[in-house]
């Protein structure tokens, strides 16, 4: 028996050390993933989406460190398949104030405990006839390949800006992947700025593809296995994905280094 009954009534989980509370469905325990729908309302999406494609239009003369890309060909000069903007809310902080973004950081707290605050964000947008999977992948293991340091805890939210389903290329999960070990991961093509992908087979329970509406999300454990598929729409797939949980250093050294780095010094990913 993994759970306890706490006496606020919530559940926790001795395994994932997780209180689920009832605006997280209970699945997240099992499945390593739950759906949050609205997380954020119509017109604040809506808001965030335009900025977020403004930024996309201007995508060749943002900053250095913004601009990455899950399938990018080095070395063949073509441009890559899953362009990919991290640090949204350094690029525009008028975005911080989000109400949606109260509700991501009051529900990872409901999962990881308090002090949560959203340490990474990126926008992953695959065009329309994109061929271009994003491969399965647990997020835990860009510490383990990068000099990022891991945070004391974390969680995913992958938000749509947009309606997605399966033929544009919405998240997928393989449920109960969590509480298997951390696989061994590669960058896509070798590049360090691409994606992470999983060595080897995957094996566990079929994967779920999560169809979303816009301000839609879903939240997911560092460790569960998740990728997208093609995009076969006619327009482009918009998400936005979000790390939020307890940094490993304290916010002033944070600070510090982000001044002396410069606006993309926290780079790398997740
Ligand atoms: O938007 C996608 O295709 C998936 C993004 C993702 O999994 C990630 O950035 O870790």
């Amino acid at each position: 028996m993994h759970w306890l009954l706490m006496k606020d009534g919530n559940m926790r989980d001795r395994r994932l050390d997780v209180a689920v509370v009832s605006e997280i469905p209970a699945s997240y325990l099992t499945d390593g993933y739950a759906v949050i729908p609205s997380l954020f309302d119509p017109i604040e999406i809506s808001r965030i989406a335009r900025e977020i494609d403004r930024l996309f239009e201007d995508y060749a003369r943002l900053p250095a460190g913004h601009t990455y890309d899950l399938d990018s060909r080095p070395g063949d000069g073509s441009p890559g398949r899953i362009p990919a903007l991290r640090g949204v809310l350094t690029l525009r902080p008028e975005l911080r104030a989000a109400r949606g973004l109260a509700r991501a950081v009051t529900l990872a707290e409901n999962l990881i405990g308090p002090e949560a605050e959203v340490l990474w964000d990126s926008a992953v947008y695959k065009p329309s006839g994109s061929s271009s999977e994003t491969p399965w992948h647990q997020d835990e293991a860009v510490y383990g390949l990068s000099k990022i340091r891991k945070p004391r805890s974390i969680v995913y939210f992958w938000v749509a800006l947009d309606a997605v389903g399966e033929s544009s290329g919405c998240i997928r999960f393989v449920p109960g992947s969590h509480l298997g070990p951390l696989l061994p991961h590669a960058w896509r093509n070798g590049d360090t700025s691409s994606s992470l992908v999983v060595s080897g087979p995957i094996e566990g329970p079929a994967m779920v593809s999560v169809p979303l509406g816009p301000g839609d999300a879903t939240v997911h454990h560092s460790r569960t296995l998740h990728g997208s598929g093609p995009n076969a729409s006619g327009s482009c797939r918009k998400g936005w994905v979000l790390g939020v949980g307890r940094p490993a250093a304290p916010r002033w050294l944070r600070r510090l280094k982000r001044g002396l780095l410069g606006a993309a010094g926290r780079s790398g990913g997740r």
